[in-house]
């Protein structure tokens, strides 16, 4: 008896310090280099992806979502509500030896009409007495319909395996949309091929952008101290749109490219030698899997 793997993408969400890096470490372990809280600007940003014999979880920090509401434009609202629309799950994470506070009634406003499972986490169990969680339970659960409330300690490690059940719980069947070995350990891969789609986006013209696609195939130093090497493939449709991209002389990619150079430069913190190339690749819109892999969330 086979049992059918299961993947998705996991919003979380929470406002400063209750605890989401530290549940993102417990989870993924030291294995993996956890992006630092870099500043960002509308792109989702992986977290970090947890692969098991069964299931593939990619957590995705929302954008935005953590800022008070009148530090948030426009643009940046519909893009945080459209990352919790299109993820599988909503982890929202409280401090529970806090009382509930604005920044969580915030969150909770903006998660008001959204039909995607989400998830009470309870953090910081460590801190209170069971008393206090059982209240905690009684406050939060007047202001929302969650789909499971699940208290953990994420400093110490209790109860993340009973969390990882419920978040598997929800996941459809699907793919590895990351290899286990590559990605799991790189998931500057994702970020870098976002930089560098969102320079490809915002400087070709406006018929192309769904036809974008960007895997990054290589990214190292060869010796410590020295330039990361990316290597980086734009994927486009047809052949006018590799025109496109490319320019006349090859002059739009290499604006793309000094563009994405100087955010990945920031992102890595060292000096970044970027090479792209720009490949035809049919249909590659309708292939889920490919598109996801990529990072594109239609
Ligand atoms: P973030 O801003 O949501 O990413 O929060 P962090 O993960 O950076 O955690 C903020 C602080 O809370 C750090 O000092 C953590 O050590 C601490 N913290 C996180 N989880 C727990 C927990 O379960 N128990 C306790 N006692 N402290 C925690
Ligand atoms: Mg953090
Ligand atoms: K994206």
């Amino acid at each position: 008896m086979s049992e059918e793997f299961k993947s998705g993408f996991i919003s979380i969400i929470g406002r400063p310090n209750v605890g989401k890096s530290t549940f993102m470490n417990k989870v993924l372990g030291q294995k993996i280099a956890i992006m630092s809280d870099k500043p960002q600007t509308t792109r989702n940003k992986v977290q970090g992806v947890y692969t098991k014999d069964n299931a593939q979880m990619i957590f995705i920090d929302t954008p935005g979502i953590h800022k008070p509401k009148h530090e948030l434009g426009e643009h940046m609202m519909k893009v945080a509500r459209n990352t919790l629309r299109e993820t599988e799950v909503i982890l929202f994470l409280v401090n529970v030896a806090e009382e509930i506070g604005r920044g969580d009634e915030f969150i909770i406003d903006m998660l008001k009409n959204t039909t995607t499972p989400i998830i009470l986490v309870l953090n910081k169990i460590d801190l209170v007495h069971p008393d206090q969680l059982i209240k905690q339970i009684d406050v939060y659960k007047d202001k929302l319909n969650f789909s499971d409330i699940v208290p953990i300690s994420a400093l110490q490690g209790n109860n993340i395996e009973r969390l990882l059940e419920v978040i598997e719980s929800h996941l459809p069947p699907g793919p590895m949309y990351y290899p286990a070995d590559r990605v799991t350990d790189h998931p500057e891969h994702f970020i870098v091929s976002e930089l560098i789609r969102e320079k490809a986006l915002h400087l070709t013209s406006q018929e192309i952008p769904h036809a974008i696609g960007v895997e990054v195939e290589k990214m190292k130093a060869e010796n410590e101290g020295d330039k990361v090497h990316v290597q980086a493939t734009i994927f486009v449709e047809r052949e006018s749109q590799k025109g496109m991209v490319i320019g006349k002389g090859g002059k739009m990619l290499k604006e793309i490219g000094k563009l994405a150079r100087v955010d990945i430069e920031h992102l890595l913190g060292s000096k970044v030698y970027l090479e792209l190339w720009v490949k035809v690749q049919k249909d590659w819109r309708n292939k889920k899997n490919f598109i996801r892999g990529l990072g594109y969330k239609d």
